[in-house]
């Protein structure tokens, strides 16, 4: 009796002193870390992001998510601004108390954050832009910057409009525009309408009969199209900044009781899914694509920077143009 009780003992002590010596052993700091401590090995990164207005920022939401994950080493801190700065300039100076090892910036609008981007620098926190671009006249505020060529897809669109019209056989008619503009003072906003405004001299037979925000979301773009129709009759072609907002023209054109892709051309940006099956169902003509898988690539950009290597300041993205004759082969290999 006396024995069984003694072999009890020394096992629990054995155990207790290994449960013991487990906690203490941990490391304070991964190896060769910043000595930081926080959340053991795990490169933390605070994402201020724009919001959710759309299917595109839906997947890069997504991307982001899936990218920077425990497996991948990463603690993700996700920030949704619901498309206010102010809201983002709170997310950035609360990443910065939190000392996170790398601030990532979908910046809404291109100005207004010197002051915020000065304090991430003092205290040591690289800031990663993805998506948006920002107005700073000091570009040390930011490491590198990620996204898509928002003029060129204004050129894009301007081409693709040309040889389509050509296509119909309508190249020398008389074409009447309407724009409805993502948020302005977004860079998506301002690149894209920077884009069709450089080429529209190349065509004097067109036509922008109007230009209004429908910041990037599918009920405002309908709300704004609605407008236009009862304002002109004779709308040949919108040029909307984002899908959404082409389907919420094409709501607005279908119950004015015309035929979206048929009386009225619609062009839209991103190329998501949903706008493959615009197209499919025949009410859209063209998607000007805009990648926003930028999870990967912000990382790509942080393990370059973990190992003290150099990294590009600018990284633009391969994009391309989707008429509706291509959309029924090319749906299901999108990835967003
Ligand atoms: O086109 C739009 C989104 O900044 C590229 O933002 C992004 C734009 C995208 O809301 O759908």
């Amino acid at each position: 009796m006396k024995g069984k009780k003694k072999i009890i003992s020394l096992l629990l002590m054995s155990i207790l002193t290994l449960v013991l010596w487990g906690c203490t052993s941990e490391p304070a700091s991964k190896p060769g870390g910043d000595g930081k401590g926080k959340d053991n090995d795990l490169i933390v990164v605070g994402y201020a992001q724009v919001g959710a207005e759309s299917d595109w920022r839906t997947a890069n939401t997504v991307s982001f998510q899936e990218t920077f994950v425990e497996e991948n080493g990463y603690k993700l801190i996700f920030d949704d601004a619901q498309q206010k700065q102010e809201n983002q300039i709170k997310a950035i100076r609360n990443f910065i108390q939190q000392d996170v090892d790398y601030i990532v910036l979908a910046p809404v609008v291109e100005t207004g954050w010197e002051t915020v981007l000065e304090e991430a620098k003092e205290a040591g926190i690289p800031v990663i832009l993805s998506d948006r671009m920002i107005d700073v006249s000091d570009d040390s505020l930011y490491t590198a910057w990620v996204g898509g060529n928002f003029v060129k897809e204004g050129h894009d669109c301007v081409d693709w409009l040309a040889g389509y019209l050509e296509e119909l056989g309508r190249a020398d008619e008389e074409i009447n525009i309407v724009t409805l503009q993502g948020t302005i003072g977004s860079s998506a906003q301002v690149g894209r309408t920077k884009g069709v405004e450089e080429k529209l001299p190349e065509h004097p037979n067109w036509n922008m009969l109007d230009k209004q925000t429908g910041e990037f979301t599918q009920s405002k773009g309908q709300e704004v199209m609605e407008s236009f129709l009862k304002s002109y009759d004779d709308i040949d072609v919108v040029i909307a900044e984002n899908d959404n907002m082409a389907f919420g023209a094409i709501d607005a054109i279908k119950a004015a009781g015309k035929d979206p892709g048929e009386d009225i051309i619609i062009i839209g940006f991103d190329a998501v899914k949903a706008a493959f099956e615009a197209m499919i169902a025949g009410d859209m003509n063209c998607s000007v694509e805009c990648n926003p898988l930028h999870g990967p690539r912000v990382a790509e950009i942080i393990q370059k920077l973990e190992k003290g290597e150099e990294v590009e300041k600018t990284w633009y993205v391969d994009e391309g143009v989707f008429p509706a004759s291509e959309a029924a082969k090319l749906i299901d290999s999108r990835p967003y």
